[in-house]
């Protein structure tokens, strides 16, 4: 079984303020996802697992309204505005992605995390994994994402799709799990802004990343940063991950096909 994050930097402009997908990496991505379960080497009924990010959907608004910051109880009905808000366009790009896998021939789920995830002070303390595992044993590929979600300390917060797939892979046990992202993998430095940076291709304790910065300012969620520190967790309990470009044609279809591809391995091994 395979869990794919697709980042939402690939399938959003992350820049614009306003919502907007990125509609040819959308359609290439969904056709290389496609492409590799049509290799004879894979089936889609091992099981796929799809996470994707929340790019322009979600990380505007969430840095609008201030959610995971503590609010009194008069700002509560406008928090609630921004909850719906950020729920309802993360619907929007989650249904952009499922149509557009399945317009490839990928029996996409989508599975509204807010609608079954719960967290404490930014943390997933309730997720029940049951229908996740009912649409793998029948062959689908479940879709979740990157969302807002209720949380018993703060009444709301923040879930990046890190934090999912490091749940999910936890608890599911993985053959592999792969997150394309906008860069080649993780670097010393940010490679954005430093022609020098070194691409670090096993990574296996925060210490190796010490000088990187934040690879974007927009990102509610922490940037890449806040990726690694998930995947260590997940290391931890004995499951290694990938880290790829998804932005080069052609990686995420030969990653998927176990084929070797420039990235950073996170393994404790
Ligand atoms: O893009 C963040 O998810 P991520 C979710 O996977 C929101 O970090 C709503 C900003």
């Amino acid at each position: 079984m395979i869990i794919l994050k697709i980042g939402g930097s690939i399938i959003t402009d992350k820049n614009s303020i306003e919502p907007k997908v990125n509609y040819d990496n959308l359609d290439r991505i969904s056709s290389e996802i496609a492409n590799a379960f049509n290799n004879k080497s894979l089936d889609i009924a091992d099981g796929l697992i799809i996470v994707h990010g929340a790019g322009s959907f979600g990380h505007p608004p969430a840095k609008k309204y201030k959610i995971g910051e503590p609010f009194n109880k008069e700002e509560y009905p406008l928090k609630r505005k921004g909850f719906s808000e950020i729920v309802l366009s993360m619907k929007k790009l989650d249904l952009y992605v499922c149509e557009s896998l399945l317009k490839h021939g990928i029996p996409a789920i989508p599975i509204q995390t807010s609608a079954v995830i719960k967290a404490s002070n930014k943390r997933i303390n309730n997720f029940d994994l049951e229908m996740i595992k009912n649409y793998l044993n029948e062959g689908y590929v479940p879709v979740l994402y990157g969302d807002i979600v209720l949380d018993d300390k703060l009444n709301m917060s923040i879930l990046s799709g890190d934090q999912i797939i490091e749940y999910i892979a936890s608890f599911l046990n993985p053959d592999r799990v792969v997150l394309g992202t906008d860069v080649d993998g993780v670097y010393n430095k940010n490679p954005k802004i430093h022609k020098d940076a070194k691409l670090i291709e096993k990574l296996s304790s925060l210490d190796d990343i010490t000088q990187m910065e934040s690879t974007t300012n927009v990102d509610v969620t922490g940037g890449m940063i806040g990726k690694v520190k998930e995947l260590l967790t997940l290391a931890d309990n004995g499951v290694d991950s990938e880290i790829i470009n998804a932005n080069k044609p052609e990686i995420i279809s030969k990653s998927l096909q176990s084929k070797i591809v420039k990235g950073t391995k996170i393994s404790k091994k």
